[in-house]
């Protein structure tokens, strides 16, 4: 009945999917007999586990939580049913009287993830782009306009239209950087989050993606590679707001959120691996509106000799 902190339309299912980053509030009936405890299973999803399912109980008061369940602990899908997972993702819809988005959005930013090679190293890019962050941190950065700090130049808001995304990429090669997407406050923005093959071939990997500073609409989810005729398929009437959604194999996901949150924020991937592979961007609006950064963001690369100045004199 709640995804990532907002109500959604309730509905009732044995077991749910939880990504990296996801958090969902459930309710549970207790109408079993209160004599015997029950097993809760949790397993591994979309990618091959090399553990059994972890087990739980859930206790009635009525009896000590050391009395084993009678009945087998429940059996976890299958790690690679992707067509359980889509069915269960999409069946979250908001909540009926939620808030819902624009009806459109002037700025669409695609977002092609794929996986590739610097040297002998494994990568992830985001149009061509692995996430390298800057030893400056962006708030001031950006809030006091300090030269060669970061890459000025935007990054890539779309990927070549002809990249085949079923097929391992062509040239594996990329590139590292760490623009950032700059917008305007209060500006309205769709992202196209779009999935390919791996390195490997015949492969394509599940992306939880998260989102700093806001809450976006889930505005639908597809096969293959987007075309912008999607869009008409959007759900504009009972989006659920989230902060974290998925990207499917061979899929895309587009979201809508308002760029009304002062600051600089990452929007990543929360596969921890990779994210720090490069599998994220930075986002930002309207810094100039804030008016004091905590000195605890200012200590490192080019802000900390400002801030050290600063105490000296
Ligand atoms: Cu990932």
């Amino acid at each position: 009945m709640e995804a990532d902190g907002n109500y959604v339309h309730p509905f009732a299912v044995d077991d749910i999917d939880i990504y990296s980053g996801e958090t969902y509030s459930v309710l549970i009936k207790t109408d079993q007999n209160p004599k015997k405890n029950y097993w809760l299973s949790i397993g591994v999803i979309g990618r091959k586990p090399n553990t059994p399912q972890a087990l739980t109980i859930l206790n009635y008061k009525t009896i000590s939580a050391s009395v084993l369940p009678t009945s087998p602990p429940p059996v976890t899908p299958l790690w690679n049913d992707a067509e359980r997972s889509k069915a269960f993702t999409k069946q979250i819809i908001s909540k009926m009287g939620t808030p819902q988005p624009p009806k459109s959005s002037r700025r669409r930013i695609l977002l092609l993830n794929t996986q590739n090679q610097i040297g002998r190293f494994t990568k992830w890019a985001i149009n061509n782009v692995s996430l390298t962050l800057p030893t400056t941190p962006y708030l001031g950065s950006i809030k006091y306009k300090l030269n060669n700090t970061f890459d000025r130049n935007p990054p890539p808001e779309t990927f070549p239209k002809d990249y085949d995304i079923f097929k391992n990429p062509v040239n594996p090669n990329t590139t590292i950087g760490n623009g950032v997407y700059m917008f305007r406050f209060n500006e309205t923005v769709d992202v196209i989050l779009q999935n390919a093959n791996i390195l490997e071939e015949n492969t394509s990997e599940i992306h939880p993606w998260h989102l700093h500073g806001h809450d976006f609409w889930v505005l639908g989810y597809g096969e293959g590679k987007f075309k912008p005729s999607d869009a008409k398929s959007f759900n504009l009437t009972r989006a659920p707001l989230r902060n974290t959604v998925v990207v499917f194999p061979y899929g895309w996901t587009a979201l809508r959120f308002k760029a009304d949150n002062p600051g600089v924020w990452a929007f990543h991937c929360h596969i921890e691996p990779h994210l720090h592979l490069g599998m994220g961007v930075i986002f930002a609006e309207a810094v100039h509106k804030i008016r004091n950064i905590p000195k605890e963001a200012l200590t490192c690369g080019a802000t900390a000799k400002m801030f050290l100045n600063d105490t000296l004199h």
